[in-house]
């Protein structure tokens, strides 16, 4: 019995050592509530505010019942718990859902686009408020939206995927980009049909210069395919793709730089977290793959403590906000 009792002990110790040793350098969890300001969490945004070289975090969402949507502005110093420093005036709209960005639209510095059905405001963030440069009607119908300076000139423009065809199974988009010019946006590029995009973002992952778009599509919430493009010549041109096995659908995406390197950061239904690099045309893993037990629906990295090494943000459904730091 005694030497049973023993032989089980040196079991678990085994076992607690083999998994010590097996967790990559990783992440900690140090915030995470369920239920954070909103009913419903739609994106989660890194912009400095106050312009100290210190980001803050915009996070929007909805209320349905009180017919409420905001952004809110988290302030994170001096630790990982947000104060709300400020929150937007209410942008409800029916039936419709929000989108930011951030930009250079010519208006000086740097500028968030939000995006509702109806509307797209262009606004200059301040250390109080949001303040409207100009709301213009939005012509783009998107289901997914990313910002980058496309042609080069120094001005971001506005990529947005739509609905190109209609079929039994699945929407197939078609991926626009719009130029700010004389005060609205023009569309100048309408591509081929490229699948059920449900995430897109967009620049320059490989520092050849050269903006990438990456856009994931795929049917229900079954694991997709993530295409990387190149803009040349007036149309889209892949350069990879790839597929992130036994994530779901992935509608997180950012690049984002990170000690390393440029990364593409992605989140999915299952939770599933990656960090992804591109090189010579081809896609590596940064950090080993991570696991949340949530529904991500939005995810940023920003470094908030300082150190020089950014956290991870993300949004799940419903209204879980969670802080994960290396
Ligand atoms: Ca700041
Ligand atoms: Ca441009
Ligand atoms: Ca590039």
């Amino acid at each position: 019995m005694k030497f049973n009792d023993r032989r089980w002990l040196v079991c678990v110790v085994l076992l607690i050592v083999i998994q010590i040793a097996a967790s990559p350098a990783s992440y900690k969890t140090v915030f995470n509530e369920t239920k954070f300001q909103l009913e419903s969490i739609l994106q989660v945004l890194a912009v400095d505010a106050d312009t100290d070289q210190q980001k803050e975090i915009l996070v929007t969402g909805k209320n349905y019942v009180d017919r409420e949507l905001f952004i809110y502005c988290l302030d994170f110093k001096p630790g990982f718990t947000p104060v709300v420093k400020w929150r937007s005036d209410n942008l409800f709209e029916e039936r419709s859902i929000i989108w930011t960005a951030l930009g250079n639209f010519g208006q000086g510095g740097q500028q968030l686009l939000v995006l509702t059905t109806k509307w797209i405001y262009l606004y200059r963030v301040t250390p109080e408020n949001l303040q409207l440069i100009q709301q213009i009607g939005n012509e783009t119908e998107p289901l997914a939206v990313a910002v980058a300076d496309m042609d080069g000139d120094g001005f971001s423009e506005l990529l947005t995927a739509k609905v190109g065809a209609v079929t039994a199974k699945a929407y197939n988009c078609v991926l626009e980009i719009w130029k700010f010019q004389d005060n609205k946006f023009n569309k100048v590029h309408q591509s081929d049909l490229l699948g059920n995009i449900r995430s897109l973002t967009a620049g320059d992952l490989d520092n050849d210069g050269i903006t990438e778009i990456v856009a994931e599509e795929g049917l229900r919430l079954d694991t997709g395919n993530i295409h990387v493009y190149n803009f040349k010549e007036d149309r889209l041109v892949e350069k990879t793709q790839f597929k992130l096995a036994n994530n779901g659908a992935v509608y997180a995406m950012k690049i984002r730089e990170f000690p390393d390197g440029k990364r593409l950061l992605t989140g999915s239904t299952k939770g599933k977290i990656n960090q992804l690099g591109l090189s010579d045309g081809q896609v590596f893993t940064g950090l080993p793959e991570l696991s949340l037990k949530s529904s991500i629906v939005d995810i940023e990295a920003a470094d908030l403590n300082d150190d020089g090494k950014p956290e991870l943000i993300t949004a799940s459904y419903p209204s879980k906000l969670t802080i994960l730091s290396p």
